[in-house]
């Protein structure tokens, strides 16, 4: 007999994916856990029914949440990550030199306990000296922190539930608030196939704020639409312009694929464009 774990991705799209056993089964203070092991992607990480990473091509999400913007910054020190509980997004931020700190503020201790216990590829950076593991809220985190961090990166689940507040402009105020002088802040932001009206709200909010402002694009084949955007807002660096080239061990980022990555299609510069005056 096959068992089948299906993602509503929409009310009218599912992917599906062959399960070999349920490792782990959940209910935490915040959300329903799962963790699979699949037939085709090895482990995946479920959050209420949402598919947040899998061994298959978690690699991608990860490295082009944290290089881009690493990248950017001119010498990234202190950075925080809000959300990302299961570690792989501090995995990346760690493999910069120039990193003193990464601080996890994790708002679901579950999700950092079954990680760690199921998710070894992605959560081992949490035991390294250099990370502080935070249980709490990010978005309350950074509005008690001014000028600390040097990069924020937003690694959030779907704006509903626990992470919808992390998609607001007041957010993204005191995101601006807690970086330093130069600070880069990136956020994970859905898929143009579907969520092109929150893209274009977001992007508009984030310009309130912030002198510079950049959508890019990568591959997720497991996320819904499977091309995936990130923004990019900035104090002073532009995220082409001026990025750096660091030798970095990794499999989807390079020099050239950030540079690529800010090549948007039709449809989707057409969501981020500002509105002429
Ligand atoms: N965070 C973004 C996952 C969004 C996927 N959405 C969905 N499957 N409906 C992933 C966290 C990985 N560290």
């Amino acid at each position: 007999m096959e068992l089948w774990f299906t993602e509503r991705q929409t009310p009218g799209v599912a992917l599906s994916f062959q399960v070999i056993r349920t490792i782990h089964r959940e209910r935490t203070r915040y959300q329903d856990l799962a963790v699979l092991e699949t037939r085709d992607n090895g482990k995946v990480l479920v959050l209420d029914g949402c598919v947040m990473t899998t061994d298959l091509d978690e690699f991608v999400y990860h490295e082009m949440i944290a290089h881009v913007p690493l990248c950017t910054h001119p010498c990234p020190r202190r950075v925080l990550v809000i959300g990302g509980g299961d570690g792989g997004t501090v995995r990346e931020v760690l493999k910069h030199d120039s990193v003193e700190a990464a601080v996890l503020a994790e708002i679901d201790g579950g999700v950092i306990e079954a990680s760690r216990q199921h998710l070894p590829n992605l959560s081992r950076s949490l035991d390294d000296p250099r990370c502080h593991v935070m249980v709490g809220d990010g978005a309350e985190h950074v509005s008690s922190r001014p000028g600390e961090y040097d990069v924020i990166l937003c690694d959030s689940t779907d704006p509903v539930g626990p992470g919808a507040v992390l998609f607001s402009g007041g957010f993204y105020r005191a995101s601006h608030q807690s970086l330093t002088g130069d600070g880069v802040f990136c956020a994970q932001m859905e898929s143009p196939f579907f969520h092109g009206e929150l893209i274009g709200r977001v992007v508009r909010d984030l310009r309130r704020v912030f002198p510079v402002v950049r959508l890019y694009l990568a591959v997720v084949p497991t996320y819904p639409g499977a091309l995936w955007s990130f923004v990019l807002a900035s104090k002073k660096a532009d995220p082409v312009r001026d990025a750096r080239t660091v030798r970095l061990n990794t499999r989807y980022y390079t020099p050239e694929v950030h540079r690529a990555a800010f090549v948007l299609p039709k449809f989707v510069e057409e969501l981020v464009r500002p509105e002429s005056p």
